[in-house]
């Protein structure tokens, strides 16, 4: 399969200039596993350091204009302060992601804790991060809970749904304007017997509940193996409730590394079905985020990588003819709808994507700009002494 030219062209490159990746803060800092967290050099030290990363990867890619915060690591004292600084860099305060895991008072859960002095402690921060949004002027705010039990008995599975149904409606009752609510999911862990939130269908029902600015997000690496992802992201276009992605790649459970790079297939397999429901852009509000870790790697070409990998499948299913696969799929034609989809996956769009970036402006090969550029370099010497933000910092 060739690339297209002519109006059809067109229409690809006017969707991808107005796609929008935000990057994660936090993927910025250093990161490791359960053994050990690696240091890297030039790792920020604090929130705007971070930003200051973010903008970098916007600067070079042009398609990443936000960051996503996460409270408290990205705790400051004027919020007012540090969203004119991403402005001045460029790029604006995304998602704003609550954190109530990290608190010895959480040992047995946040939001389904069985005290209920603990579950007000979680509630009133999650609170505190819509304080935060109306600040920053973020939409979302994004919640994953670590909630669940690690033994059969330890706690009733029926009473903490309960729980989490009273706590997530408070949240949702404190949004206001189009401020929205995204419930985030995962399979296991740091929970092993049950987990309150270890579903899409779960996250769904919940937010079928609470009300239309409750929407689900989907963590590419929160499945069992094998999950077919695409049929999620199908099932909730549909419903209208599907919010928010956050890429990343997994090889086992949840291993936060690159998006596209464990499966470029199954990234393209999701991004035909938000093309095929014209869902790519801004327009139907669903949030593209990163949720990554680069414990090994540099950090901000990582990031840039993770962008391009993203863009790379949009644009492969921006390719897929449509007319042609319909008629197949109406015919029955198994194998010629198949081909359809095969033939775009396997064109090579990064020509495409280089002639987009260079009429941009941009270079066209936005890893080696960034190496050329001295940002690392500079960096390095500048952020050196302080604490470098991590995992808890
Ligand atoms: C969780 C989940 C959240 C992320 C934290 C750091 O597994 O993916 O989205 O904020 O990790
Ligand atoms: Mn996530």
């Amino acid at each position: 399969m060739t690339v297209p030219t002519g109006p059809e062209l067109d229409a690809v490159r006017r969707r991808l200039l107005e796609q929008r990746i935000e990057t994660p803060s936090w993927a910025y800092g250093n990161s490791g596993t359960r053994f050990k967290v690696f240091a890297q050099e030039g790792v920020p030290r604090n929130p705007y350091e971070k930003i200051d990363d973010a903008a970098t990867v916007h600067r070079f890619t042009g398609v990443a204009p936000s960051v996503a915060l996460h409270i408290p690591w990205d705790q400051v004292d004027d919020y007012d302060k540090l969203s004119k600084h991403a402005a001045d860099q460029g790029v604006a305060l995304g998602t704003i992601n609550a954190n109530v895991f990290q608190d010895d008072d959480y040992k047995l859960g946040s939001v389904t804790n069985p005290d209920p002095a603990v579950r007000r402690k979680a509630i009133d921060h999650l609170l505190a991060c819509v304080d935060i949004m109306d600040v920053t002027g973020s939409r979302d705010l994004k919640l994953w809970f670590a909630d669940g039990t690690n033994y059969p008995g330890q706690d009733n599975i029926r009473a903490r749904q309960d729980r989490l149904a009273a706590a997530l409606r408070e949240a949702y009752d404190r949004l206001t304007g189009d401020q929205r609510l995204l419930l985030e999911y995962k399979l296991f862990e740091p929970a092993f017997y049950t987990t309150d939130v270890p579903d899409w269908g779960t996250s769904y029902a919940h937010c079928l509940e609470l009300g239309e600015r409750a929407m689900v997000c989907i963590d590419t690496g929160h499945h069992a193996p094998g999950t077919n992802i695409e049929f999620i992201v199908a099932f909730l276009l549909r419903a209208g409730k599907l919010g928010a992605f956050d890429f990343n790649s997994r090889f086992y459970a949840d291993d936060d590394l690159m998006v596209g790079a464990a499966d470029p297939f199954q990234v393209f397999r999701i991004m035909n079905e938000l093309v095929d429901a014209d869902a790519t852009g801004p327009s139907k509000g669903i949030a593209y985020m990163l949720d990554q870790c680069h414990n090994i790697e540099a950090k901000i070409p990582a990031i840039i990588r993770s962008v391009m990998n993203v863009q790379e499948a949009t644009a492969k299913a921006l390719l897929v003819d449509r007319t042609a696969l319909q008629r197949a799929q109406q015919s029955g034609d198994v194998l010629t709808a198949n081909a359809v989809l095969m033939d775009a996956f396997n064109t090579d769009v990064r020509p495409l994507l280089a002639d987009l970036r260079a009429d941009q402006g941009l270079d066209p090969d936005p890893i080696a700009a960034y190496h050329r550029s001295g940002y690392f370099e500079r960096i390095r010497a500048e952020r050196v002494g302080g604490e470098q933000a991590g995992w808890g910092a």
